[in-house]
């Protein structure tokens, strides 16, 4: 779930997010929540993110946890599903379950420790079963992603419209940074890759190895 205002979501955050998600082979839908909020100039933004991620090849939806009808789809899409929402915190996790299945009645706004009977705070991950079928599991708030399991040589296998092309590099070791015959450079520079996301890939590759790539996350 991404919001452009209150909180906004960065690319780099989301290219994190969706790098972690194709590692486990997580299919992605991403929400642009919030849509009542926005002004004229936000909306082009909207639109300009809505351009990037579905040139990479996702599914991106724009909804208001607040209008019925912009969230209705997504019964259907949980119903025989176990889905996860993620996403920083405010951007309306809470509100969209509950909005989905109101006996749930989840704790949103403020975060608070004090657990009030009858809610719950989202401290950590949880899973609920939802009434029109299928599961849904609320997250608390991620600040910031460095959690990729596996090597810095395979990230671009991680890139969907990377993935697509790695075959036609020159060389079969290419990281797509400053080699001769890199089908990645080229389709960056034709507009069929997106720059943000090439400077998403280019920033992971030259973050702290240990940080990003650490492999005990869950140890
Ligand atoms: N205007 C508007 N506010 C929303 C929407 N979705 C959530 N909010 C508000 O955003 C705040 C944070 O929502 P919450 O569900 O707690 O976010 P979470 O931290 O992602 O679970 C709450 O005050 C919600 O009422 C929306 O679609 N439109
Ligand atoms: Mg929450
Ligand atoms: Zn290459």
């Amino acid at each position: 779930m991404v919001t452009l205002v209150a909180p906004q979501t960065q690319p780099g955050f989301i290219d994190r997010f969706l790098v972690s998600a194709e590692a486990y082979h997580i299919p992605v839908t991403i929400l642009f929540n919030k849509m009542d909020l926005y002004e004229e100039s936000d909306l082009n933004v909207v639109e300009e993110f809505i351009q990037i991620y579905q040139k990479a090849g996702y599914d991106c939806r724009k909804i208001s946890a607040s209008d019925p009808v912009s969230i209705e789809f997504l019964k259907n899409d949980i119903k025989g599903n176990k889905v996860m929402f993620g996403g920083h915190s405010g951007v309306g996790k809470s509100t969209l379950i509950n909005a989905l299945d109101p006996n749930l009645k989840l704790k949103t706004g403020e975060i608070s420790i004090q657990h009030l009977s009858g809610q719950h705070t989202t401290t950590f991950a949880e899973m609920f079963e939802l009434s029109s079928g299928g599961f849904v599991i609320d997250t608390p708030g991620i600040r910031a992603f460095g959690l990729i399991d596996f090597d810095k040589e395979d990230l671009s296998h991680y890139f969907p419209e990377m993935r697509e092309i790695l075959h036609e590099c020159k060389f079969n070791n290419c990281q797509h940074i400053n080699e001769p015959g890199c089908a990645v450079k080229k389709a960056v520079e034709d507009g069929k890759i997106h720059e943000s996301r090439y400077a998403s890939y280019i920033s992971m590759m030259n973050s702290d190895e240990e940080e990003t790539f650490r492999k005990d996350i869950y140890k």
